[in-house]
């Protein structure tokens, strides 16, 4: 039996992510987690801030803090939102950490060692307005392979090509915007991955038949272009600098440790209990780790080629991702979200607006798998409504409030279980396992969908024997419909408690279940006559409200940016 060591990519430390960051790759990552932990599956969870590079350097400036403080500022932040996201990492650590620089460092020398580090002065991008050497991604200018016109220096990230500097078609600076630029001679170290091509082909190849097909034409369409060596230092003074004497003033390039925090965090987790936790039990010779990584489709290149390459590289058994959930993106009204522009939702904002699960089961229902998949208010008010408020919110209401009505706060006892039942039981038993198929298979939108049709089979039943009616002529009946109309409700918030861990706590809570009736959904397992005559229950307020054209039509002009 397999371990699950599960990573989410990790976002940067520059202030506070979007819905389409948690749609791509956090909430798919936490949603397997809490999967596989239902099911008995030994888990470890890890994400972390990725601290370096530009971007931190820039966003530190702008808010005048230290570099050091404005990560130790925005981590916190990052981290206080994920939680009220419910993301339920066992570890959210830092790529700033000392664990992160050790562990880059014995990278970067195993590399040398074995002859995949080249040495070479380069000329590089110097913006005399801006009185320093540009970053690549300070760089912006046509893209030479696709054409669009936003390109940065180090990726396009409209056609995900990776880039150099000297490839942008009509180069300016994206601090001052000057087209004022010089190249200037600087020493760099370089990874040759030209070297690595053959052996991270292999292991490419042997996971083509399993990938998704997003990720793994990515990564093909970069093999076919050809594995050149890629410079991994970078003029800045915030990173992991180079233990080098003549690198003083340059770090390792963002991408470079950024993968490696993946580790070093587990280590960081590891170090904070080191008798019970042992981080190489995930990462090294670890053969009965199944590895699983989230990410969106940018970043597949780099997790694809980059960091196995790396890995190969040191010639040591560091566990390499079994398996790659890339995503497409998640836009706002047909356009990009947009940070600099404002445009699109913030996970601050979101969590203001409605509590998680309504995000959590939209983003799901709607998960941007392999296309995109485009947000608008009216599609999550109508997803909202029909599924959770409509379907699974009033069934619970609608059970619980009728069999208080008639039995009062008690499961009713009495009536046979006929027919029906045993059609409800089967229908569950094939629904469930459709579910659990999806939901280990990572395929989001199906798993919502077969949940979905779980909760509309319970509001079936109620219809098909209105114990409403039925308890005027045949209380034992009615009694019997609505003790198994009640387990179902253990059934469906055991179901989606991966999904709106909230919302299934709330329900459990009020159902009076200890923490070992709250699973169970396998098919040998499920029993629509579990809990028995006299077990007490709760009505809880409301599982989820309506949301009605009015707001949407505020929501859409509240959130409008600059579009
Ligand atoms: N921080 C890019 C991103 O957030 C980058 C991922 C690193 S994963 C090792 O999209
Ligand atoms: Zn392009």
């Amino acid at each position: 039996m397999p371990r699950y060591l599960i990573t989410s990519a990790l976002p940067y430390i520059n202030g506070i992510k979007h819905i389409g960051n948690l749609a791509g790759a956090l909430l798919p990552a936490d949603i397997y987690a809490r999967f596989l932990r239902g099911e008995g599956e030994e888990v470890l969870f890890i994400c972390a801030t990725d601290d370096h590079g530009t971007p931190a350097e820039i966003g530190a400036k702008e808010e005048g803090l230290s570099t050091k403080d404005y990560c130790r500022l925005w981590h916190e932040r990052q981290q206080e939102v994920y939680r009220r996201f419910g993301l339920s990492f066992d570890f959210f650590g830092e790529t700033s950490a000392p664990q992160n620089h050790e562990l880059t460092r014995h990278f970067y020398r195993k590399l040398a060692a074995r002859g995949y580090i080249e040495e070479k002065v380069i000329e590089q991008v110097y913006s005399v307005e801006d009185g320093r050497f540009l970053p690549d991604r300070y760089i912006i200018g046509t893209c030479p392979q696709c054409g669009y016109e936003a390109a940065l220096g180090d990726q396009c990230e409209k056609c995900t090509a990776l880039l150099d500097p000297k490839d942008l078609i009509g180069p300016r600076s994206l601090l001052s915007g000057t087209a004022d630029l010089e190249w200037r001679p600087t020493k760099h170290l370089f990874l040759k991955l030209d070297k690595l091509a053959d052996e991270v082909r292999a292991w490419v190849d042997a996971h083509r038949e399993e990938w998704p097909r997003l990720v793994s034409s990515i990564a093909y369409k970069w093999l076919a272009e050809g594995l050149k060596e890629r410079c991994i230092t970078r003029d800045l003074s915030w990173g992991v600098p180079v233990p080098l004497l003549e690198y003083e003033g340059k770090v390792f390039y963002v991408w470079f440790d950024a993968p490696i925090g993946y580790i070093s965090a587990t280590r960081q987790w590891s170090d904070l209990d080191p008798e019970r936790r042992d981080w190489r039990r995930w990462w090294y010779a670890a053969d009965d780790v199944r590895y699983v990584q989230f990410m969106a489709k940018d970043n597949v290149p780099f997790h694809t080629i980059f960091f196995p390459a790396m890995i190969i590289g040191t010639g040591e058994p560091w566990t390499k991702a079994s398996y790659i959930k890339g995503f497409s993106w998640l836009t706002y009204y047909g356009g990009k979200f947009s940070t600099s522009r404002k445009r699109g939702i913030f996970l601050d904002q979101a969590i203001s607006l409605f509590p998680a699960d309504y995000w959590r089961y939209f983003l799901t229902a709607q998960a941007p798998e392999a296309d995109d998949s485009d947000f608008t208010w009216e599609l999550f008010a109508s997803v909202v409504n029909r599924d959770l408020a409509n379907n699974f919110g009033n069934y619970v209401q609608r059970t619980l409030k009728l069999t208080q009505k008639y039995f009062g706060l008690t499961v009713p006892g009495g009536g046979e279980l006929g027919p029906a039942e045993q059609r409800l039981e089967n229908d569950c038993r094939e629904l469930c396992t459709e579910y659990r198929t999806h939901l280990r298979q990572l395929e989001y939108r199906k798993a919502a969908y077969a949940l979905q049709r779980l909760w509309s089979r319970g509001n079936l039943y109620l219809e098909e024997r209105a114990p409403w009616s039925l308890v005027k002529s045949d209380r034992e009946a009615a009694a019997s419909v609505l003790r198994t109309a009640i387990n179902l409700i253990r059934l469906f918030a055991a179901a989606a408690a991966p999904i709106i861990p909230f919302t299934a706590e709330t329900v459990f809570r009020h159902l009076h279940l200890s923490a070992e009736e709250r699973t169970a959904i396998d098919a040998t397992r499920i029993n629509l006559n579990y809990l028995k005559p006299g077990h007490g229950f709760e009505i809880p307020p409301p599982l989820f409200r309506r949301i009605e054209a009015e707001e949407v039509e505020r929501l859409t002009a509240a959130y409008a940016g600059d579009r």
